[in-house]
């Protein structure tokens, strides 16, 4: 069989049909191969490559004639089985993990519907769950009004943010750009800010030393009275401070910035409060969580939220909220006339791809929605506090281990857990220069030779990054609903197996 005795060129049902069936039920049973593969505990997380190697040993080439149908299905099989296994409950690796299987059916669906969401016309019933979860998304939030939008990732939604709090100042820049506004803008964001805010900055046009950075406590949390104290000073120099970026749920750290206090220097200045939930968002879905780590939220002007972190949507799922109706559309409306005709049939407010800059738009929200009806607010709340939950665990396992693990922050505020193992020769009792700054940097290299060691036996993954003064140290991350006890057990146990000199 070859491509054109399937739909859409063969044209004849009675051959068609079958031979179409066929094959994707043959693709059905790779998926689901793979589905088992993944939550299999005896499976690898990974079979590790270098490109160089990985190129030898795949077959990509794209050639003049066409391939049969049975290779298309090697093919299939060949990219699943070397590919890096994200929903096994061993990679503890990336803030989108797990494979949430309901999700993951609406992406099937999403793939076969095939529509673009610019307009109701073509994607009526899409739309009306935009709206459906959207809103209930703002009123968790606490938006009496208010809009929203879904966006390739949150480092785009960052972006929206910043453009539309610029809008709401300077409208007249839509039309005539940076000559628009007299003097310099200025935003601010903590020093563990993820790095969208400061591509933000330099995607609009502010220039990334517009975008200031204010110092963190030692949890990694903005210090309000530094922001504070920049704001005045940038005031006295006759700039214009217009931008505060709140993260809840540093990417690093896991760490929350103190909304009301910053809510508080933002309203006194008039400045735009973003909050940077992308990470942490998913713990609004619980009321104890919501209520801990949240307070002030209803304040900000806008809010990114994904929720294909935490509460495992399948990629990729990111939403932003403003409190300002009729922001988004004021800000990037185009008004294109072969999609966006004012003369439809239908009330074209429904029309919402014009309050983006985009225009061709992916289906991000029926996996996010069927996932919601699976479970309610209860079964989200419950997925999130069992996070929440092993995340203590963790915490409490690695603290038994004593000299094993150096925890760099022992009150996780997210399930972000981050230090280092530390090998026998670089415990206290074998290592004079214990805890000092050679001995810092020595566990910089155990880590990143140890993540190598993992990934070369792929069976764990956790992530490593060095973050100001502090070399390379683990990050590792529960945002997948598969990870029980067990796990953490294991990447303890593996951690020392494979961290033996
Ligand atoms: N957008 C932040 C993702 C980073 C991570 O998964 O580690």
């Amino acid at each position: 069989l070859f491509y054109d005795d399937l739909y859409p060129v063969n044209q004849d049902a009675e051959t068609a049909d079958p031979n179409t069936r066929a094959f994707l039920l043959e693709v059905v049973k790779i998926l689901l191969d793979f589905i088992s593969k993944t939550n299999d505990r005896n499976e690898k997380v990974l079979e590790f490559h270098h490109p160089i190697e990985m190129k030898k040993k795949l077959d990509l080439a794209l050639k003049e004639d066409p391939e049969p149908v049975s290779q298309l299905l090697e093919d299939c099989k060949q990219a699943l089985e070397n590919q890096v296994k994200t929903g096994h409950p061993r990679f503890i690796n990336q803030l989108s993990n797990g494979l949430d299987i309901v999700s993951m059916a609406g992406e099937w669906l999403t793939a076969t519907a095939n529509t673009n969401m610019f307009t109701y016309e073509i994607a009526p019933v899409f739309i009306l769950m935009e709206h459906e979860c959207l809103g209930k998304m703002r009123d968790i939030i606490g938006f009496q009004k208010g809009d929203s939008i879904l966006a390739p990732g949150g480092s785009i939604n960052n972006m929206y943010a910043l453009m539309i709090a610029r809008h709401k100042l300077y409208p007249q820049h839509k039309k005539h750009g940076m000559r628009a506004i007299k003097g310099q803008l200025i935003m601010y964001t903590s020093r563990h800010h993820h790095y969208s805010v400061s591509g933000g900055a330099a995607a609009i046009g502010l220039g990334t030393e517009n975008c200031v950075q204010v110092p963190c406590d030692d949890k990694g949390r903005m210090i309000p009275v530094e922001l504070e104290r920049l704001i005045t000073r940038h005031k006295s120099e006759g700039h214009l401070p217009f931008f505060v970026n709140c993260t809840t749920g540093t990417t690093v750290y896991g760490a929350f910035d103190p909304i009301n206090s910053i809510a508080d220097i933002c309203e006194k200045h008039h400045i735009w409060l973003h909050i940077d939930a992308a990470w942490g968002g998913g713990l609004l879905m619980s009321r104890k969580y919501r209520e801990s780590k949240f307070k002030g939220i209803e304040r900000a002007d806008s809010v990114t939220w994904n929720p294909h972190k935490l509460m495992g949507t399948l990629l990729q799922c990111s939403t932003l909220h403003v409190r300002e109706s009729g922001l988004l559309i004021s800000c990037n409306q185009m008004s294109a006339d072969y999609l966006f005709q004012t003369d439809k049939v239908y009330d074209v407010c429904y029309d919402t791809g014009d309050k983006v800059i985009q225009c061709g738009r992916h289906n991000d929200i029926f996996k996010f929605w069927l996932q919601w009806r699976s479970r309610g607010m209860s079964g989200f709340e419950r997925q999130i506090e069992r996070l929440m939950e092993l995340t203590a665990y963790q915490v409490r396992r690695m603290k038994e281990e004593g000299e094993k693990f150096y925890l760099l922050n022992d009150e996780p505020e997210c399930t972000n857990v981050i230090f280092w193992y530390v090998p026998e020769r670089l415990r206290p009792r074998q290592c004079p220069q214990y805890e000092t700054r050679d001995w810092q940097l020595e566990l910089g290299t155990v880590t990143a030779k140890l993540k190598g060691k993992m990934m070369s036996e792929g069976s764990l993954m956790v992530s490593y990054q060095p973050l100001g003064m502090l070399p390379n140290f683990f990050r590792s991350i529960i945002s997948n609903q598969a990870v029980g006890e067990v796990d953490i057990d294991f990447m303890l146990e593996e951690m020392e197996r494979l961290g033996k000199d």
